[in-house]
């Protein structure tokens, strides 16, 4: 081979030489001196050519076929560590790990050194995520637009049981993953004010921002399943416009040159870490407006160069918001259109409606966004100016109605005039596009009857739902390895981009030798688990004991305070009677809690003092261990899912919206306990009601409850253990160092409860006695844990994105 040949095709040689050459021309180390870092960086390096070619290839053929593109917005893409993924799309796993080993280094060291990208907070940013894997494994053309933030999620420490905050720096050590793309920029206007030319036909509006800020493009390349198509990941950073200011500099007066820099830069610097309350921050207003105009600018360039015309946008493009973060786009695309290419104002809408759609993720009322209208006049006029108009041209739909009445003007408006006049972010989504979507039937089915019914009144058809999904390739084949052979062992490997094939896997729930090797590779999980537990708590585990799991972030309606009071009340009950043949179980949480949530704080706090106690007394030693894993990211949740038996989905119904841990859990063969709620009830009607333990109020009776008045101290004195556990707690039994620490938190269960955790809790506790006898008859909970793989398929977010592209897009996809 020529040396032109062997420089255009990094890949022609072995993976081994490609590493060894990153290692001393990207890195600058030679293999004697190189640490673990420089070998992760320098494979890293070497992968990532491997997916170039593919990459222009596919951007090639996207843009001469001249197909409809896909535009998935979303602030938040939490994504996790990339090379293991990346390996094992491109199918380069073993050649990888191998090459290493002929180099004298071990793959599972320098895997574990790729720190999390962590740009998002939950299930929100996960899906986003997924999403894009799927997207690019179905073949659709997209591309996914964000932020990219220095410091993505905080890192939770526990220190004394209390979660702490630490900066996370996941760029310290460079992003081997991405392209700066110095040549891809914007400029994004904040303030200023409006002016009118009304000299011409029709008036003409010209925004003059009184502040700029640049967005500079870096790009990810996404690879799918066997690496045939490669997406992009386009993550904005926020640059100054303004040069440093040499006089400032000159005077001595470092600080003030720099000013500007600094206040342009910090739009990007961090993800916000709050998932479901809007905290109403500027900065946050500003990062919001920041992505979406750059995303749209770039995407119109984009349209422009190749079709000429902005008027078909609509042809061309698919534009999906990712809940109402970037639902400025609906104001900012009427202003491109308007405002710089002079299209009408009815026509723009019309275009903008084609092309836009967003996904609800929340009817919590507290994570619904809306943002003052004083703020927006003043950091956005021109946009208030367009949301009026918009808003007008829709109400100007609903009066024209014959059912019309003050109070339907009121709903439905975009701006809500109650608490001072607002901006109701999800209206203005709503209006703005073509299709709505929730994320579970029930979710769906909600938005209908409560926050969206009358706009789904006067636009019959526009919501729909779309049922979540995860990829199957991080969360079965790659997060467990055991399991993913034991299956294509099976029934071969068309699973991994048809999961539906799972269900082939059923019949096999009835070979004893198949059971035994299904219980061995989640017996193998648990090891693991309990190594990793070993490792960073010093708490041994008995592997054979009933891991019980709930991971996800903190927060109330999640009801993690159900769970852990029903391990003080089980504490008391083994402690009550020793001697009888109690199901040894270990609690496992997991889970960050916004800096701000106070009482997700004190939960943790909770479960940090339950487990200290409980883990220290010998007369519960081998029967209850509990445990609370610091630092819950998507990393750790690859370990703790496949080893776990059972999957904590306790919501109160009605507010978790679909969830995606609970289909990740059922997947890798978990049963699970949970409500009437999200895809829990979806889970169930493909699982079947024998293979799932649900318990609870239904979200109807919920709404009555809430809606009639009920009382929770009736339901504590109705119910003994319930009673026992929280006069435990409030009596400072698990906090003799502040007996009062817990009071408050009683008090509020005794007397409000919003969470229903006192009318869930006797049914709850009633299903995990049936969960214990369940798990004694080995063969009984193997074959459920089967049954729940086979049946689970549905959820693989392959179909999620196909049904995306059918009903929502309008563009094709493929099989696999
Ligand atoms: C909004 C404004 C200001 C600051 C923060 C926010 C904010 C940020 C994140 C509000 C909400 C979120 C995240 C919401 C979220 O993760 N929702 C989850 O979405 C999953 C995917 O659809 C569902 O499975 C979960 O049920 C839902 O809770």
């Amino acid at each position: 081979m020529t040396r032109q040949a062997t420089l255009d095709r990094p890949q022609a040689g072995t993976l081994g030489q490609a590493i060894l050459a990153k290692l001393t021309y990207a890195v600058g180390k030679d293999a004697t001196s190189a640490r673990p870092h420089d070998w992760y960086a320098a494979t890293a390096l070497a992968v990532r050519d491997r997916m170039v070619d593919r990459w222009m290839e596919t951007t090639r053929k996207v843009r001469g076929s001249g197909q409809k593109r896909v535009y998935y917005l979303s602030l938040e893409f939490l994504i996790g560590r990339l090379l293991t993924d990346t390996l094992s799309n491109l199918g380069l796993m073993k050649e990888c790990r191998e090459a290493l080993r002929g180099l004298g280094v071990d793959f599972d060291e320098i895997k574990a050194i790729e720190p999390d990208a962590a740009l998002g907070n939950g299930g929100l940013g996960r899906l986003a995520a997924c999403f894009m894997e799927s997207m690019a494994t179905v073949g659709v053309a997209a591309h996914g637009y964000g932020i990219r933030y220095e410091h993505g999620l905080f890192r939770q420490a526990i220190r004394d049981g209390w979660q702490i905050e630490l900066p996370e720096d996941w760029l310290d050590f460079g992003n081997p993953w991405e392209f700066e793309r110095p040549e891809i920029a914007y400029d994004i206007g904040f303030g200023g004010r409006v002016e009118l030319d009304d000299s011409g036909e029709e008036p003409a509006f010209t925004w003059k921002p009184g502040e700029r800020v640049m967005a500079l493009a870096y790009d990810t390349p996404v690879a799918g399943w066997r690496g045939r198509h490669v997406n992009t990941l386009r993550l904005w950073s926020a640059r100054s416009t303004e040069p440093m200011r040499l006089e400032a500099f000159n005077r001595g007066d470092h600080v003030d040159a720099f000013a500007q820099q600094l206040r342009s830069m910090s739009i990007s610097r961090l993800l916000y870490p709050d998932d479901s309350t809007s905290a109403g921050q500027e900065l946050r207003l500003k990062q919001e407006y920041f992505f979406t105009s750059a995303s749209l600018q770039d995407l119109l360039r984009r349209h422009i160069d190749q079709h000429g015309d902005v008027r078909t946008l609509p042809d061309f493009a698919a534009i999906q918001m990712n809940d109402t973060h970037p639902a400025l786009a609906v104001a900012e695309l009427v202003r491109l259109l308007v405002d710089l290419h002079g299209v009408p104002f009815a026509d723009a809408v019309t275009i903008t409606r084609r092309t836009l759609s967003y996904t609800n993720h929340t009817l919590l009322p507290e994570a619904l966004e809306s943002w003052s209208v004083p703020l927006l006049e003043r950091l956005l006029p021109r946009h208030m100016q367009l949301i009026y108009a918009v808003n007008a041209a829709h109400l100007a739909v609903v009066q024209s109605r014959p059912d019309c009445s003050p109070e339907l003007m009121r709903s439905t408006s975009v701006i809500e005039e109650e608490h001072g006049r607002r901006v109701r972010m999800g209206h203005l989504a709503f209006v703005g596009s073509h299709r709505v979507n929730g994320v579970s039937a029930l979710h769906s089915r909600l938005m209908r009857e409560t926050v969206f019914h009358d706009l789904d009144r006067i636009y019959p058809g526009r919501i729909t739902n779309k049922t979540n999904g995860v990829t199957v390739r991080r969360w079965l084949m790659q997060a467990n390895p055991g399991l993913s052979s034991l299956l294509t062992e099976a029934i071969g490997e068309r699973w991994i981009d048809d999961a539906s094939a799972l269900s082939e896997v059923a019949p096999f729930a009835e070979d004893a030798t198949f059971r035994d090797r299904f219980a061995t590779a989640k017996r193998n999980n648990k090891v693991a688990l309990a190594a990793l537990v070993t490792d960073r708590l010093g708490l041994r585990l008995n592997p054979d004991a009933l891991f019980d799991v709930q991971i996800k972030r903190i927060h109330e309606y999640k009801r993690q305070l159900l769970n852990i009071l029903e391990t003080v009340a089980l504490y008391d009950a083994i402690r009550a009677e020793p001697t009888r043949s109690w199901v040894p179980r270990v609690k496992i949480f997991a889970g960050k809690a916004a800096a701000s949530y106070h009482r997700a704080k004190l939960i943790i706090k909770l479960i940090n003092d339950v487990a200290r106690i409980v883990n220290s007394d010998p007369a519960t030693r081998d029967k209850l261990r509990v445990v609370f894993l610091p630092n819950y990211n998507v990393s750790l949740a690859e370990v703790i899912i496949p080893a776990a038996d059972l999957s904590e989905q306790i919501s109160t119904a009605g507010m978790e919206a679909s969830g995606t841990g609970n289909m990740k859990f059922a997947l890798n063969g978990a049963v699970t306990i949970g409500t009437l709620d999200g895809a829990n009830i979806e889970i169930r009607d493909l699982v079947g009601p024998e293979n799932i333990l649900i318990f609870g109020l239904t979200a109807e009776e919920v709404a009555t409850r809430r809606r009639e008045g009920w009382n929770p101290g009736q339901m504590v004195a109705a119910t003994p253990a319930l009673a026992q556990a929280l006069e435990a707690v409030a009596s400072g039994v698990f906090s003799p160092d502040d007996t009062s620490r817990y009071r408050g938190l009683v008090d509020d269960l005794r007397h409000h409860d919003h969470f229903m955790v006192t009318a869930d809790f006797a049914d709850y506790a009633r299903a995990q006695r049936r969960v214990d006898e369940l798990f004694r008859d080995k063969a009984a909970f193997v074959r459920t844990g089967i049954l729940n793989t086979a049946n689970v398929g549905w959820f693989s977010s392959d179909r999620t994105i196909r049904e995306y592209a059918t009903d929502i897009w309008n563009v094709p996809s493929h099989q696999g």
